[in-house]
């Protein structure tokens, strides 16, 4: 029984990183580059990409979204309102993204018009890790309200990002914080990894977060 569970799984993930292989060259071929945010739910994925496609678009770059939710519009609705092409999947009880979900959303996205694409996973810590969407940079959220240790606690996840990004850190002091401990947990789990620190709330730290994607924009190479 056990053995049979894991072969459908294995044969799930398989499926899933053909399909993610063809996205990859998909969006290569577009000249987009792509983002798979990921984090538990509520850290600020919407609202950090709110302000991120703003910014973008009021800087002349051609930005959309898709967003992941189990149900409700209301995230795509929050991103449309930046003026952005945007598309929510409803999953209906799966937790985490797949290949072929956001395959079927890109009916109608002219890609090779678009500069940047980001995909807000479900609010999830554990399944997106296994799940690549064909995404160029894998972005780790984690906020100052859950705890310092998120990283030690899911290290699978932590461990398979390029990048993370401390969110909501305008509570800082209020949450008391432990930012030396975040760092250190999270370079624990993934050495030498870039670490932003932003507020969607005040701004603070949009200005280096939006100089990274414009440098991954013009020079990163393939993952
Ligand atoms: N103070 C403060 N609140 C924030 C910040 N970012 C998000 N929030 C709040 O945190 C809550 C959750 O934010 P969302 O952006 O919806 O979080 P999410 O990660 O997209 O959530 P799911 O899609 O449900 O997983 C909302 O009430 C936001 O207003 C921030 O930088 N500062
Ligand atoms: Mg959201
Ligand atoms: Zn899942």
């Amino acid at each position: 029984m056990t053995t049979r569970i894991v072969e459908l799984r294995q044969g799930i993930l398989k499926k899933n990183d053909e399909l993610a292989r063809g996205l990859r060259e998909r969006f290569a071929h577009a000249g987009v580059l792509v983002l798979n945010l990921v984090s538990s739910p509520g850290t600020g994925k919407t609202a950090l990409l709110e302000r991120t496609l703003r910014e973008l678009q009021a800087s002349g770059a051609r930005a959309a979204a898709l967003v992941g939710d189990l149900e409700t519009d209301n995230d795509a609705r929050r991103l449309a309102a930046t003026g952005a092409p945007v598309r929510q999947i409803n999953t209906h009880g799966i937790c985490h993204l797949e290949a072929e979900m956001v395959g079927k959303h890109l009916d109608g996205f002219e890609l090779a018009g678009l500069d940047y694409l980001f995909i807000e996973n479900v609010g999830n810590l554990v399944c997106p890790s296994s799940y690549d969407l064909g995404e160029k940079i894998r972005v780790a959220l984690l906020s100052v309200t859950e705890g310092e240790d998120k990283p030690l606690k899911y290290p699978t996840l932590f461990n398979s990002v390029d990048v993370a990004v401390i969110t909501k850190i305008d509570l800082a002091e209020a949450c008391a914080f432990d930012r030396a401990t975040a760092l250190k947990n999270i370079n624990e789990i993934r050495p030498g990894i870039r670490v932003f620190e932003t507020s969607a709330k005040t701004g603070a730290g949009m200005e280096e977060w939006l100089d990274y994607l414009c440098a991954q924009r013009r020079t990163a190479p393939s993952r």
